[in-house]
């Protein structure tokens, strides 16, 4: 097991620019450090297609570093599976996926004040570290809410002009508004190409899914190529900009192979 009360270290480097980007993170457990009063919190996202893994590398994560804080993404809120204290609905994956012309909107905004919920909520208390930052790690993002599957839906027709405009509009107000607090230190990009996430989606058999085609996921393949390699998607927040990105090949079957998980741990290199 890696990681643990060790000092990590987590390198980030970007096709584009090609002198690493780091950071330094505590992972050692005690009272609770404080910058200006607040602990400082490094925030990660796990970005990538459907099925792509992202989820199984997240478990990865968790286990080779255990003071890191992961996030799983809120999908059982989606179906309507969620039984908290915030209200739920029904299955609104599923309604997305049956007549995207009439539910797209709706579940964007839904998915992404999930995430907003999810992403402004402060550290549990036991991954706060005494020295260096407090790590939380989500699978996607309020960014890939909008500059992969919004923007998608856009170009697609399942959201008009008008829900574009106004999905823009109170999307930037939010990021404006909570500034740091949602903030992506980094990106980690898995990357595959859309067969193999056909076929592993086939194999994960989510029932709302089976609708799923693969020309959707070669469209959502392109979107996340375009934000986060080739940088051509217009972005409208400075800070995600500069994010590093750290890219993965996941087109390799690294959910069962040691060696690849090793090897894609040392490249989120942990020292301890
Ligand atoms: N999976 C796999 N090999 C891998 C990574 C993932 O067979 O190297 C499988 C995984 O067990 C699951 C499916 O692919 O059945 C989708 O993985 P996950 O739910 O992690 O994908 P996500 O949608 O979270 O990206
Ligand atoms: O993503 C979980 C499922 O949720 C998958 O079917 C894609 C869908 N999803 C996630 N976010 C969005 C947004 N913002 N719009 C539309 N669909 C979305 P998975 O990749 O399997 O973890
Ligand atoms: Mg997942």
């Amino acid at each position: 097991r890696l990681g643990g009360n060790a000092a990590a270290l987590l390198r980030y480097t970007t096709r584009n620019n090609p002198k690493p980007h780091s950071w330094t993170m505590a992972c050692a457990s005690g009272t609770f450090a404080s910058e200006k009063g607040r602990a400082r919190v490094k925030r990660v996202s796990i970005e990538g297609n459907i099925a792509v893994g992202k989820s199984t590398f997240a478990r990865l994560l968790q286990s080779a570093c255990p003071d890191w804080e992961v996030v799983p993404e809120p999908v059982a809120k989606w179906c309507g599976l969620y039984m908290g204290s915030e209200c739920t609905v029904n299955n609104l994956l599923q309604m997305m996926y049956a007549n995207p012309q009439r539910w797209s909107y709706t579940f964007q905004t839904h998915s992404c004040m999930s995430r907003m919920r999810t992403q402004l909520q402060p550290p549990n208390p036991r991954f706060l570290q005494t020295q260096g930052s407090t790590v939380q790690l989500y699978e996607r993002s309020i960014y890939s809410d909008r500059y992969i599957f919004a923007l998608n839906s856009f170009e697609l027709g399942s959201i008009n002009s008008t829900e574009w405009t106004i999905y823009q509009d109170w999307h930037t107000l939010l990021v404006q508004e909570f500034g740091n607090r949602v903030a992506l230190e980094g990106i980690i990009y898995l990357q595959a190409p859309p067969q193999t996430c056909m076929e592993r989606l086939k194999i994960r058999a989510r029932p709302e899914e089976q609708a799923v085609q693969q020309d959707y996921l070669d469209k959502l393949h392109a979107q996340h190529e375009r934000w986060l390699l080739d940088k051509s998607t217009e972005v409208h927040f400075e800070p995600l900009r500069r994010a590093p990105v750290l890219l993965l090949d996941a087109s390799v079957e690294f959910k069962t192979d040691l060696q690849v998980q090793q090897d894609y741990i040392s490249k989120v290199h942990l020292h301890g």
